[in-house]
């Protein structure tokens, strides 16, 4: 490592005194003014991550996802493209809260790690970086860089401005493929374009069934989803890109984008209320990592097709394919919700399909990690954040299958789909644009239009609000989120609310991105759900 007058110096560059960070949902995310600390801090910790991990390559996102302009913050991804270990969140915590006290303190703290974990600092390690486009990006990308250099052999990538998921993705293609590879955003269109060529070629898909609308919420999914889907003809005149002005930072998230639309259950600017069955919409988050779908009904009604529907959707069709396949006694194949999905979303996945449920509390880490269980995972939060994740039994079974000519030609179309999905998508974490390929591959090839797919169940009408509180940090849930235990009294006389409305549910917790409290609630009716976010909304406000 650094000796100690250089490592100073390093730190007085960047820290500032006074913060102190929690590790949220997603990482740290804060008003981007307060956070060139903990990117400095990041910086050492990722290296510290490689260096531990034998020099696997980890990878770092800077974003605040569906966060506001001023906001930003940072992700750390693991090897194989999963969010950073839980165990090593504390590391993070305290190391970053640490050189927000003072410098002597920072060094006491990152010696104590390099012991406690027997980390070589001078070994090799490797980090992947890429930014989203925030204004305050390319500063907060120069404080982290900058804590890399604390430890003397980390190499360091930077991608410039990606997509959340095409981080994660090349982080899991650095550590995967040959070490001379050159790995860029090309890998990740060449991946996910094949697999769709592949079910287009399989199933008949000539063209998309519908017009579609992609609102990319002024964010860095804008010029990806256009540099991938112009890379095939037959997507020429069938899309249009939306809300597209990433490069004017204020309008990031502003009045569009897939937080926006299922927070409001209304429609983002720029998309009109086009009535057309063969017309569909989606929106992506900032980062594009999360994605919604919706139509206009024929009375102009807006239509939500959240992150439920799609779980739903892609649990039916796995379900028919694998049956298809003979495989629906090998493989396991379940679904992983959070306390925000729909009522009437689990109950169809349990009542009529038939599917395992699970229930974690909120965040990709949770949810992926309940995944990972089955081996067909179809993980989904209603936001809109989800992806399905194939295990290695799968790929074994389904691959052995294939090789065997003895079964049914339907039988062997049904593997050939399925091994084709695996691929198309993004198993790393949720992703907007191949989670939206996903989507319009089933649609195709089930010749379902968007309300033929929304009318499988009908939604609970629910609210969804957030309070400002002035502590969110004595908001504590257990049951998966689902009750509070702290203040103490307060879940009891949420209960009492809950029980004087029809088929409703209501619970409170404290959001891991934004300085809030959200209330979710769900009714038999919109006027009670509406009324029963708005009571208990004015509960958690004395608080
Ligand atoms: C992040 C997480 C999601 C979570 C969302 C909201 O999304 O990755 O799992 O649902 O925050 O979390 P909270 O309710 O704790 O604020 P994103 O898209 O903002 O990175």
């Amino acid at each position: 490592m650094l000796e100690r007058k250089a490592l100073e110096s390093l730190y007085e560059k960047h820290c500032k005194r006074g913060f102190t960070y929690a590790y949220g949902t997603a990482g740290f995310r804060y008003k981007a003014d307060v956070l060139d600390t903990v990117m400095f801090t990041t910086g050492v910790l990722a290296g510290l991550r490689s260096i531990y991990l034998k020099g696997q390559t980890v990878g770092v996102m800077i974003t605040a996802s569906h966060n506001p302009p001023e906001d930003n913050g940072v992700k750390i991804v693991d090897p194989r493209g999963e969010m950073l270990e839980q165990s090593w969140e504390k590391h993070a915590t305290d190391l970053a809260n640490s050189a927000s006290q003072s410098f002597t303190s920072f060094e006491q703290k990152l010696q104590e790690l390099i012991v406690k974990l027997q980390l070589n600092s001078n070994a090799h390690g490797s980090i992947t970086v890429a930014r989203d486009s925030r204004e305050s990006g390319p500063r907060l990308l120069t404080a982290f860089k900058t804590g890399t250099l604390v430890l003397p052999n980390l190499l360091v990538l930077d991608h410039g401005v990606l997509t959340t998921p095409q981080l994660h993705f090349l982080t899991s293609k650095a550590n995967e493929l040959p070490k001379n590879t050159s790995i860029d955003e090309k890998l990740y269109y060449q991946e996910f374009l094949s697999a769709w060529d592949e079910i287009a070629e399989l199933c008949g898909i000539q063209s998309l069934p519908y017009a579609l609308t992609i609102d990319a919420a002024n964010g860095v999914g804008a010029p990806k989803v256009k540099e991938m889907l112009s890379q095939r003809e037959m997507f020429n005149n069938t899309f249009r890109v939306v809300n597209d002005d990433w490069k004017t930072p204020s309008a990031l998230n502003h009045l569009c984008g897939a937080d926006f639309v299922k927070t409001n259950q209304k429609l983002p600017q720029g998309i009109s209320n086009d009535t057309r069955a063969e017309h569909i919409n989606c929106s992506f988050d900032g980062d594009a990592d999360r994605i919604v779908f919706y139509y206009c009904d024929l009375q102009g009604q807006f239509q939500l097709l959240d992150g439920d529907k799609m779980a739903t959707l892609f649990a039916k069709f796995f379900q028919e394919l694998t049956q298809t396949a003979h495989l629906q006694d090998e493989l396991a194949l379940g679904v992983v919700q959070t306390a925000y999905a729909n009522g009437s979303s689990t109950r169809y996945l349990e009542q009529v399909l038939g599917t395992p449920v699970k229930c974690t509390p909120t965040g990709v880490k949770h949810l992926h990690h309940e995944a990972v269980k089955f081996d067909i995972g179809i993980y989904f939060e209603a936001n809109g954040h989800g992806t399905v994740v194939f295990s290695t039994k799968f790929s074994q079974l389904v691959d052995q299958k294939l090789a065997d000519a003895s079964h049914s030609t339907s039988a062997h179309k049904a593997l050939q789909i399925l091994s084709s999905f695996s691929k198309l998508i993004n198993q790393t974490v949720g992703d907007a644009i191949s989670d939206m390929l996903g989507v319009l591959a089933v649609l195709s090839i089930l010749k379902w239009s968007p309300q033929k797919w929304d009318q499988e169940y009908t939604d609970l009408p629910n609210k969804l609000i957030k309070v400002l509180v002035p502590d969110r940090t004595v908001f504590k849930t257990t049951n998966a989120e689902r009750q509070l235990v702290s203040p103490v009294g307060l879940q009891d006389q949420i209960d009492a609310l809950v029980a004087k409305f029809d088929t409703a549910r209501s619970f409170v917790r404290a959001s891991g991105t934004e300085d809030a409290v959200r209330v979710y609630a769900e009714a038999a009716t919109r006027e009670q759900a509406d009324r029963l976010a708005s009571v208990v909304g004015e509960l958690v406000e004395k608080y």
